[in-house]
């Protein structure tokens, strides 16, 4: 990997990765709509609207690798996923295979699969049970990913990321939180590992109450560093805003109470 493009870059996970990613790739381009604020001499940013190919593609040249982080971050209505996350997507991974990118790694989200409860521990390869718009279009970013490697040969990975920061900030949070630290190591292993074709891996740091069997990540070569737990007691000590039955029985959380109308009930026995 000699070049790699981070798209989204001027937002939350893209300015975690930026303070790491110094000294691990000779050439490290970033692109957004809008220049990150605090840009450092050293940094080469291309200015890119996910929604216009012609931008796409200039972020694309030349480049080996791409972190596919651009889009809509949380729920949003239709317009705004369908262009930014669904449209956006395709943009993408049509630019980079026309660029001749060797490697994708897909910021996928826990919220693909955000409707299993609570208390099953899922694998990578269920059934996609997207929680929201949101979810949807990381659904359909995973399977974007799956045909552009099988067809194209690109090697692309989905990490189903939980939430990205310094510390877990909620109880939720401890089953899902990843590191800044541990997510880069997972990247690292979409782009450098030999032979990689399509790969799906839970993004969350060595987490003892997690919902995810994440033993492929392991067998990829992942050992995460960071441990919720060790957050655990501070956490569980802080009160924390009234439950939502939906939202407490679900892994999704909010983004599966919002707009709810189903008979949670009935829902919940079959879940
Ligand atoms: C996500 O996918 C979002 O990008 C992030 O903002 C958080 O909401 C996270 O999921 C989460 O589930 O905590």
């Amino acid at each position: 990997m000699q070049r790699v493009l981070m798209t989204g870059a001027a937002g939350g996970v893209g300015t975690y990765l930026r303070k790491l990613l110094p000294g691990i790739y000779p050439e490290v381009v970033l692109s957004d709509m809008v220049a990150p604020k605090d840009l450092a001499a050293g940094e080469t940013f291309i200015q890119a609207d996910l929604t216009r190919p012609v931008e796409v593609a200039r972020a694309c040249e030349k480049v080996d690798g791409i972190v596919h982080l651009g889009g809509f971050s949380v729920e949003g209505p239709w317009e705004t996923i369908l262009n930014a996350n669904i449209i956006g997507c395709y943009n993408l991974f049509e630019q980079a295979r026309l660029a001749g990118v060797k490697r994708i790694v897909f910021a996928s989200s826990n919220h693909a699969v955000g409707f299993y409860s609570r208390s099953t521990t899922i694998p990578t390869n269920v059934t996609a049970r997207p929680d929201s718009r949101y979810g949807v279009s990381k659904a359909f970013g995973e399977g974007l990913g799956a045909m552009y490697a099988f067809k194209h040969g690109i090697g692309v990975t989905s990490l189903r990321i939980g939430n990205v920061g310094t510390e877990p900030i909620d109880k939720r949070r401890l089953s899902i939180w990843i590191s800044p630290e541990d997510l880069l190591q997972l990247i690292r292993i979409g782009l450098e590992r030999p032979g990689l074709v399509y790969e799906v891996m839970y993004g969350v740091s060595d987490n003892r109450r997690s919902w995810y069997d994440n033993s492929r990540a392991t067998a990829l070569g992942y050992r995460p560093a960071s441990r919720s737990e060790d957050y655990a007691p501070a956490i569980l000590a802080k009160p924390e805003p009234g439950a939502d039955p939906v939202a407490e029985f679900y892994q999704g959380g909010t983004f599966c109470a919002a707009e709810y109308t189903a008979s949670f009930d009935a829902q919940k026995s079959r879940s």
